[in-house]
Parts: structure tokens; C-alpha cells; sequence
């Protein structure tokens, strides 16, 4: 730690000359990024050691979050600031001639995540370490991280990520530590004391290396561990290829066929290969980090494994890790000679589970013969487990085959990954309270009759810490002006605002923050798009994956329609709008990339058009990342949270905009619907169907989309423009989008949303111009939005599912 800025800027410029060899006067941004990341990283190192030690010393129960996805983004930043040290940097920088928040930008997102699953993972892992509680990661170190969204012509084109091209400044290898996984072979079944033993063979190993990244808590020295697996090849294949000097070609292959098991975030599963590098890359995590658990345990725990669930919890974060389950069993028999019910027992009592989603085409299911082939022995034990499981649904519904062979964890030679989930841990939750419902009442309906007591809501969370205190610096310096610091320990003291939220002069203060913030974003637009925004018109935010239920297409439509209003009429009084767009689309889901490519096309549209006169604005930010998420969130006024109702599990990004002052225009879905309890009806824009009416209209399939298309002009306007010549692209560019509205029936319900739409955004308008209402209303959201730090959530975790205490 510094003492003071004298000292950091000694140290500071010592280790430049001995790291980089440089001096001050000729170190560049990276330089000082890299110096300045190692210095922090080496500051942290004491507290992560006696945090460690602390918990093994005092054996507190410690839980393992395992996520296939760690959206961490940045880390400089919040280490500084958790670490206490903010100030002493950012002054010492600047005397030494450089600006911190210009050294920020040289740090690399470490995107290894797509969307909300792997952010909440992110947040939970800050809120965790900032409570004190025994609580860590552990993920994949993917070489190459989500890809690199380049627009051209409108179109996305996907670049690798290759994240670690420098080294990564947070991590730590250690090899020490690293631990075998096995693939492949066969299971040898033999008899010793009229027990079956089971011996696996002929298999390929892979190494498992740990590289650990340190997890800072707020000001408070607690340091937990994100530990990133990393696949290489073992030591006795260089052997293997220093006697077969000839067969280098193979070599090289095989060692580049292990290593690609941590080479890429989700790759492409449309293949066979595809997917079966998607399963070793699932069983590689769980099998290393259960290992690596029990090894631990068993040091510095206890030799008796009955004790475990007392002591380690697992966490399971949606079903991809779900083998820790069948791999954790067989460690228990076939490594530690266990009994089948004692290592049921413990593996029931270890393992919990968190559900992400109702879409049933997202539920994971594998191939008994993919299973089979590359996992023998992981492939028995789930057969076991689904053998002894049927028996006791025989005994509740005797003779009722259909139901049995629907609730079962293999069928239709395939594993129901939700399935095995269920059966086989002690909690199942979802994620808002409305997602939690809807599983109970339909999607896992006949579990819940049969296991009521593991079913639980945790409603998602953020970190206030990053996505107030560290992003919107100006906002929380405000708040902390008018109410005090304690929100920061406690965010619902936030509430504490909602006496100002008719104060004029607290009013003008937010406003001013905004509209600094609203100038900073539009420098941002100007400097990667080329376009001008009027930082007096409504930022209108939707910055999301892009994807056919979160509805892009109800917002673009919705901007034709705008559009050909004031074509037709120019002189017309309507509040100046910006839409701002972002979000990536999965590479293979081209409905999704045409979504892109018509807002691209009707940005280049509009933009251009005199006649607009600069009331409207579409933009389509490039490569939308948790950094560029930290630009955006603080500069919004509008935050468009749109699925159609019952298909968005919960949403995160509503709940940063909230926090930062914006207000949803959002249907009652997901985390919304909790929103607007806490702020109330006049302090949100609500519209559209809500989810009973939609699984209604689904169940009795009466819904006509060409039906509305016929009645509504408004509609049948912008569907046309779809197929007509005005865009750029021609005639057929967008015909799968206008086919899939009205041949296919609009899925998610686009345009019988689209007159409540239109509504909501007319309010919308007639609101902001009170600007004393609007600014009254984004207060109260402020004020509200402590409910939904992730620091409440992992409360609920702690105390409700994993049973874990803190350290202070
Ligand atoms: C996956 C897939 C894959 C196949 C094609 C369609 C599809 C659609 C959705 C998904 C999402 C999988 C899980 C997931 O990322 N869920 C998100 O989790 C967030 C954190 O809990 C939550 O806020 C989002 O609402 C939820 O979509």
C-alpha cells in the first residue's frame, strides 16, 4: 500500500525503469497501465494470502461459483478504488503528467462471457468479496474471449478477441496446483471383496492449470479467488514426441486439439465437432474444480468426506456446469471408496442450481452417445443416478409411463442437463420473481410438485459499485453530497433521496450531471460514428445481445414510424430523439444480424434526411462490451426493456440504467415488474401484453399478425418500407424480416404490441418536456435502485441457499 503520494510516485517510477526500462518522461499509457496494474496486483497480494488462510485456519464453510462464462471487463479501476488507494494514484499520476482515466482505457475487456449469465457472475463475484464471504469463481481461462463486433457496410463481421495478446496483469499461473482431466478410454469393471470396483482406461489426459485472478472486496481486505482453468498438454506428451521425432505433424495436432478446449468462448455448436468441444470444455471446468476442491478440502479441512456439504458449497450457474454432479460422484466411489449413498447424500447436500431461462430451445440437452464416448465412466454414474431416480418416481405414479419417462433425466437418447440439475441438488432458483413463478407453474411444473421445498427466488442485482460509484463518479459524488456516505455499505439507504426528488436545486444538480455525461457520451458518438447528437434530445437506449424476444424490431419499427410522421411533416412539435442501439449477435443467428443491418440501414436513412432536421437520430454504437456499457449507462435517459412479457428471465441492464437515472419504457417481464413495484406506476413507462395474456394467445393460437397489418396503416407503412427501395440494401434485404412478422406469425408478438408502443412513447415525450416531472421521476429511480445491488442478492444466497458467514 502507499502511504502517500510522494511514496507512489517513488515506487511508481522505480519499478518503470526496472520492469520497462524506461523513465518517466518517455513511458507511454500502456506502460503506465502495465506498471501501475502490477503495482496494485502486488499491493493485494497480502490480504489475498491472509484471506485464504483465514477462512482454511478458521475452516469456514467456503462456496464455488461455477460459470462457463466470468464477464469481468476492466479491473484496474475497481481494484484502485476497493483497494482504498484512489486518490493517492490519480494524484500522483497527475503530478507525474498523466491522467488516470485515460490509463483505464489501455486495459483489455476480459469479455469471457456473452451477456447477463456471465455479468451476474461478474457482480456477484465483487459483491461477495465486499461482504466479506467466503465465496470464489471458477471458470475457464479462454484464450480468445467473446469476438470483436466490427460494423461494415451495417453489417457485423466477427473478429477474434485475443484478450491476453499482452499479458494479463491480474492473474497468476499456478502450475503447483494443476490437476488431470480425463477424456475418452473405456471403464474396466472389477470385484474386490464382493465389492465392483470401477477402473477407467486408455484415456487421454489433459492438464488443468489454474491461473488465479485476485477478487478485491470494498475497502475492507477481504481478497477471494477467481480461478481461470487453462488446458495444456501433459509432460509425457513431449516425451511421447521426442521418441516419434517423425510424427511432429501429429504432435503439433493433438496439442493444439487439447489446448483449443480452453481456445474459445462458446464455439460454434451447429456442428458435431462443435458440440462435443463444448462438452469437454464443460466437463474439463467441473472435473478440474471439483478436483482442485476435494484436494483442498481434504488438506486443510477434514479426511472425512461426510463433512463436506458442512463445509464446501457448490454453485451451478445455469446448467453448463451440471456435471459437477456425476463428477463429484465419482470421486466420492471410485477415489475415495465411498458407499453409492453416501455419495448421493453429500453430492445432494453440496450442490445448488441456478435456472437463467424459460426458452425451452436454450435448455441444454446431450447425446447419450456423445456422453458416452467421451465421458465412459461419467456416462454410468448418470445412468445410475436416472435408474435409481425413475424407481422412486415408479413408486409416486405406478404405471403412469408418460409422466415417468417426461420427468426423466435421460430420454429420447439424450441427458436433460435441467433435469439431472433438479434431482440432484438441494436448491433450484430462478432469477426474478416472475421467472421463479413461471418455472413453478409451467416450466418445471411437475418438479416442483415433486421437490417444493428446493424451489426459491433470488431476484438478480448489479454492483453499485461499479455501475454507480465507479462509472457515474459525478452522480455519486452528488448523492453522497446530499445524503451521506453510508448508501455506499448500504445501498437501500439510497431511499434516503426520495425526499429530494421534488427539490429544484437537487433537481438541477442531477440534471447537470446528466447533461455532462450526455456531452461526453455524444463526443464518444462523434469520435466512432461520425454523427452528431443534440445532447438536448432524449437519449433512448437499447444496448443488449441482439435477439428475436427482446424485441430490436419493436424499437426500429417504432423509429420508421417516427420517421414517416415527420417526413410527411416536418414543422411537426416532437421532442428530439436520439436511439441508441448496441448488442452483438450470435454469428450464426442471421435474423438476428438483419436486425442489425436494419438499423444500420434506416440510421443511414434518417440521419441524412433535411427534412428531420436533426429530431431524430439513430445510432448503433459498435462492439457493445461491459466498457462500453460503463459509457453508456450514465448518459441515458430512456432504458428500453422490451421482451416480449414472460421471455426475459430477468434483465440486468435495466436494473444499471435505473441505478443511473433513467427510466424504463418496459413491458412487465423479467426484473421489470419488480422495478416498478419499487418506484410505482407514475415513475415508469409501462406497455404491452402482459405474460398471462401471452402464453394465452400462445396456448389458444388466435392470434392473426396479418390481421393488424391489414387494420393498421401506421403498421402496414413501415412493414412495406421493409420490401421497398428506400433503404439501403434493396428490395430483398430485409424479406426474412418482413416474412417472419406476417408468414410467420411475428413469434414475440411485435406488432400487437406496437399501438401501446406508440403510446408509451407519446408519453414519453409529453413527459420530458416537464422537465421538473421527468427529473422527479429519474431521482425516485435512483432512490429505488439500491434494491437491486447484487449485494442483496448474494445476502439472500448467503443465508438462504449456501449457509455461508462472513469473515468481519
Ligand atoms: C440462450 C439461448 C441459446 C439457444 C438459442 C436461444 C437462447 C436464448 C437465450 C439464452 C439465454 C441462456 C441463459 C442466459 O443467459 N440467461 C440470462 O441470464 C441473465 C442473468 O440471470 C438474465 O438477466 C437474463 O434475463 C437471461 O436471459
Amino acid at each position: 500500500m502507499f502511504c502517500s503520494i510522494e511514496d507512489f510516485k517513488t515506487t511508481f517510477k522505480k519499478r518503470l525503469e526496472t520492469k520497462l526500462s524506461k523513465s518517466i518522461n518517455d513511458a507511454t499509457n500502456n506502460d503506465v497501465y502495465k506498471t501501475l496494474g502490477q503495482l496494485v496486483r502486488e499491493n493485494v497480494s497480502k490480504n489475498w494470502i491472509d484471506t485464504t488462510t483465514y477462512y482454511q485456519e478458521n475452516k469456514q464453510k467456503q462456496v464455488y461459483y461455477f460459470s462457463m462464462e466470468f464477464l469481468m471487463g476492466r479491473l484496474l479501476q475497481t481494484n484502485i478504488e476497493n483497494s482504498g488507494q484512489f486518490l493517492i494514484i490519480k494524484e500522483g499520476l497527475k503530478e507525474l503528467g498523466f491522467n488516470l482515466e485515460n490509463i483505464f482505457e489501455e486495459e483489455h475487456d476480459a469479455g469471457l462471457g456473452n451477456g447477463g449469465l456471465g455479468r451476474l457472475a461478474a457482480c456477484f463475484l465483487d459483491s461477495l468479496a465486499s461482504l466479506n464471504l467466503p465465496g470464489h469463481g471458477c471458470g475457464i481461462r479462454y484464450k480468445y474471449g467473446l469476438f470483436e463486433q466490427k460494423i461494415i457496410n451495417g453489417y457485423q463481421v466477427e473478429l477474434p478477441d485475443y484478450w491476453l495478446q499482452e499479458s494479463y496483469v491480474w492473474e497468476v499461473r499456478r502450475p503447483d496446483r494443476a490437476v488431470e482431466v480425463k477424456f475418452g478410454g473405456y471403464v474396466d469393471m472389477v470385484e474386490v471383496d464382493e465389492k465392483l470396483q470401477f477402473h477407467h482406461k486408455n484415456y487421454d489426459t489433459v492438464l488443468a492449470v489454474p491461473y488465479d485472478v485476485p477478487v478485491v472486496g470494498y475497502q475492507n481486505e477481504t481478497v477471494n479467488t477467481l480461478r481461470l482453468w487453462s488446458a495444456e498438454s501433459c509432460r509425457e506428451d513431449f516425451n511421447f514426441f521426442t521418441s516419434n521425432k517423425n510424427d511432429y505433424y501429429h504432435f503439433l495436432q493433438y496439442k493444439r486439439s487439447i489446448e483449443d478446449i480452453s481456445g474459445f468462448l462458446y464455439p460454434d455448436d451447429s456442428t458435431y465437432d462443435g458440440k462435443l468441444l463444448r462438452l469437454k470444455q464443460q466437463y474439463f471446468l467441473v472435473s478440474a474444480g471439483i478436483q482442485s476442491i476435494i484436494k483442498q478440502f481434504k488438506a486443510k479441512y477434514s479426511a472425512d468426506l461426510l463433512q463436506l456439504p458442512e463445509k464446501i458449497g457448490v454453485h451451478i450457474n445455469d446448467t453448463h456446469p451440471v456435471l459437477v454432479i456425476p463428477e463429484l460422484m465419482r470421486i466420492l466411489l471410485d477415489e475415495e471408496g465411498l458407499s453409492w449413498e453416501d455419495a448421493w447424500r453429500i453430492t445432494k447436500r453440496t450442490v445448488s442450481f441456478t435456472n437463467h431461462t424459460t426458452l425451452s430451445e436454450a435448455l441444454e440437452k446431450w447425446p447419450v452417445t456423445m456422453v458416452k464416448e467421451l465421458l465412459p465412466r461419467i456416462f454410468m454414474i448418470v445412468e445410475e443416478i436416472n435408474e435409481r431416480y425413475c424407481r422412486e418416481l415408479w413408486d409416486l405414479y405406478p404405471y403412469e409411463w408418460n409422466k415417468i419417462s417426461a420427468l426423466a433425466i435421460i430420454g429420447n437418447g439424450e441427458i436433460r442437463m435441467a433435469h439431472l440439475a433438479i434431482v440432484a441438488s438441494y436448491s433450484v432458483n430462478g432469477v426474478a420473481k416472475i421467472h421463479t413463478e413461471i418455472l413453478k407453474t409451467k416450466e418445471m411444473k411437475d418438479f416442483y410438485k415433486l421437490y417444493p421445498q428446493k424451489f426459491n427466488n433470488k431476484t438478480n442485482g448489479i454492483t453499485h459499485r461499479r455501475w454507480l460509484l465507479n462509472v457515474n463518479p459525478d452522480l455519486a459524488s452528488l448523492i453522497t453530497e446530499t445524503i451521506g456516505n453510508r448508501w455506499i455499505a448500504h445501498p437501500k439507504e439510497l431511499t434516503n433521496l426520495i425526499k429530494y426528488s421534488k427539490d429544484t436545486a437537487f433537481q438541477e444538480k442531477v440534471a447537470q450531471v446528466k447533461r455532462m455525461n450526455k456531452e461526453k457520451l455524444a463526443r464518444y458518438i462523434k469520435e466512432h460514428n461520425g454523427i452528431t447528437v443534440d445532447t438536448n434530445s432524449i437519449f433512448d437506449v437499447q444496448v443488449k445481445r441482439l435477439h428475436a424476444y427482446k424485441r430490436q424490431l419493436l424499437n426500429i419499427f417504432h423509429i420508421i414510424h417516427l420517421y414517416h410522421i415527420l417526413s410527411e411533416n416536418p414543422n411537426i412539435d416532437i421532442t428530439p430523439r436520439t436511439f441508441i442501439f448496441g448488442g452483438k449477435a450470435a454469428p450464426g443467428y442471421h435474423f438476428a444480424k438483419k436486425i442489425i443491418k436494419l438499423i444500420n440501414a434506416v440510421a443511414t436513412v434518417v440521419n441524412k434526411d433535411p427534412r428531420i432536421q436533426n429530431k431524430l437520430k439513430v445510432v448503433f454504437l459498435e462492439n457493445y462490451s461491459v466498457s462500453l456499457a460503463e459509457k453508456i449507462m450514465p448518459a441515458a435517459d430512456v432504458s428500453e426493456q422490451i421482451s416480449t412479457a414472460s421471455k426475459e428471465a430477468s434483465g440486468t441492464g435495466n436494473m444499471k440504467f435505473m441505478m443511473n437515472g433513467a427510466i424504463t419504457l418496459g413491458t412487465l417481464d423479467g426484473a421489470n415488474i419488480e422495478i416498478s413495484e419499487c418506484v410505482g406506476n407514475d415513475n415508469i413507462f409501462l406497455f404491452g401484453l402482459k405474460a398471462e395474456e401471452v402464453l394465452k394467445l400462445y396456448s389458444e393460437k388466435t392470434y392473426r399478425a396479418r390481421d393488424i397489418y391489414n387494420i393498421d396503416f401506421r403498421i402496414k407503412k413501415v412493414l412495406d418500407e421493409l420490401m421497398g427501395n428506400h433503404l439501403p440494401g434493396g428490395e430483398s434485404e430485409f424479406k426474412d424480416i418482413y416474412y417472419s412478422i406476417l408468414s410467420n406469425n411475428d413469434e414475440y408478438f411485435v406488432l400487437k404490441d406496437f399501438d401501446s408502443y406508440c403510446e408509451a412513447h407519446e408519453l414519453v415525450d409529453q413527459t420530458y418536456r416537464d422537465q421538473q416531472k421527468w427529473l422527479s421521476m429519474s431521482i425516485t429511480n435512483i432512490a429505488h435502485s439500491g434494491k437491486f445491488s447484487s449485494d442483496r442478492t448474494i445476502q439472500q444466497y448467503a443465508t438462504e441457499i449456501w449457509g455461508i458467514r462472513p469473515r468481519f
